[in-house]
């Protein structure tokens, strides 16, 4: 019997772009469902009713929900290209990577995209994440957990700085990070799995108002 593979997402999201990155990766065919998240579906808020997020990952029935737990069920479910490393301390280091991407670095480099304050906080997060890139890709030499969970700095950050007019990252200041930023997204199939461009610019261009007063409403 066929697999039953969906993935619930929103072209603009990172999060979602992440599972689409991984089951490409390894191969795997999926059907995407887009969703309004101004308008949530009732099969959104049934397979992710604590959150009410996307990404949801539906297979065969099961909701996985949370982009990194669902990229560390894709690994484990599909073998072939490996996601994650199989050494216990190189898994426990992507781990860490990765949620230091989301919980330290994502916030601090979005609200220095739009206010001051934040420069020195995302210069000093990115540092350290620069420095712990060691070869051409974090996952070494091929594209892995901490590389698919740092798409939004590759790809999204940009956009967001050409419409905010400010420079959190460039390759003055982070000559190695940019680098790695180039490979990633001409890569394949990371360049497929990316939003348009122009697209992306139009969605973050129609709400650079209410993203820098909320940023600064925050502060
Ligand atoms: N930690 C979650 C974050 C997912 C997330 O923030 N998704 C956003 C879209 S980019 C969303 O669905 N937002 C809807 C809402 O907040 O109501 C993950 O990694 O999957």
């Amino acid at each position: 019997m066929a697999e039953e593979v969906k993935v619930f997402g929103v072209w603009a999201s990172p999060y979602s772009r992440r599972v689409e990155l991984a089951l490409k990766l390894k191969g795997v065919p999926y059907e995407y469902i887009e969703e309004d998240l101004s308008n949530k579906s009732p099969l959104l808020l049934k397979y992710n009713p604590i959150h009410e997020k996307v990404p949801v990952l539906l297979h065969n029935g099961k909701p996985i929900v949370e982009s990194i737990l669902i990229l560390e069920y894709i690994d484990k479910t599909w073998k072939g290209y490996p996601i994650l490393p199989e050494d216990p301390y190189e898994r426990a280091m992507a781990r860490f990577w990765s949620k230091f991407m989301d919980e330290k670095c994502m916030p601090a480099i979005w609200e220095a995209c739009w206010i001051d304050e934040k420069e020195q906080e995302a210069f000093e997060h990115l540092k350290t994440l620069e420095n712990a890139l060691k070869g051409k890709f974090f996952g070494g030499e091929t594209i892995g957990l901490v590389d698919i969970a740092c798409n939004w700095l590759a790809f999204w950050v940009g956009v967001i700085q050409e419409v905010s007019e400010r420079e959190v990252v460039n390759a003055e200041k982070f000559p190695i990070l940019c680098k790695w930023i180039e490979e990633f997204i001409n890569s394949s199939p990371v360049k497929e799995s990316l939003p348009p461009r122009e697209n992306l610019l139009a969605f973050f261009r129609a709400r650079r108002e209410f993203f820098s007063a909320s940023v600064s409403a925050s502060k």
